[in-house]
């Protein structure tokens, strides 16, 4: 069995989210998705994510397209989870090119275009009414 690893904090998920995990699927049988937590967000500086963690894996479980979703809270975790689930694919959008070609040591790394014109930042403003 082939087994795919994606990772995002998915606010206010979106069609663009949505085309992510659908093709990161594709790339194999069973696809586990990470989601990050509040405490790693603010690690990483982002500071405006709306959506509360169980929120966030709510909706990614919603969508029917993870076999498993799991709590994203450390950095080098990505790591740690490609040994412990034998991962063979780990897959995010191409804003993220090159950033992980670290993880080619450990399982294959693809990097999906990302869909245009939709983000979670364009959602929450258009929320604020900005
Ligand atoms: N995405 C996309 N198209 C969009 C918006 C997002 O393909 N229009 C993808 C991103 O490239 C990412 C995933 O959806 O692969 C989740 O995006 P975010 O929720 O913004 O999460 P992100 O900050 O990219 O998390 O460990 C965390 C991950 O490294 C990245």
């Amino acid at each position: 069995m082939k087994k795919v690893i994606t990772y995002g904090t998915f606010d206010l998920l979106h069609y663009g989210h949505i085309n992510l995990l659908k093709r990161a699927k594709a790339l194999g049988d069973y696809l586990i998705v990470g989601v990050t937590t509040d405490s790693f967000d603010i690690s990483r500086g982002k500071l405006n994510v709306q959506q509360s963690l169980m929120e966030r894996i709510q909706a990614v479980k919603d969508t029917g397209l993870a076999d498993e979703v799991i709590p994203e809270e450390y950095i080098g975790q990505k790591i740690d989870d490609i040994r412990r689930y034998h991962i063979d694919v780990f897959a995010i959008g191409s804003d993220w090119e090159g950033k992980f070609d670290y993880l080619k040591e450990y399982c294959e790394v693809v990097y999906l275009p990302r869909t245009a014109n939709i983000s979670s930042t364009k959602l929450r403003q258009e929320n604020s009414g900005i």
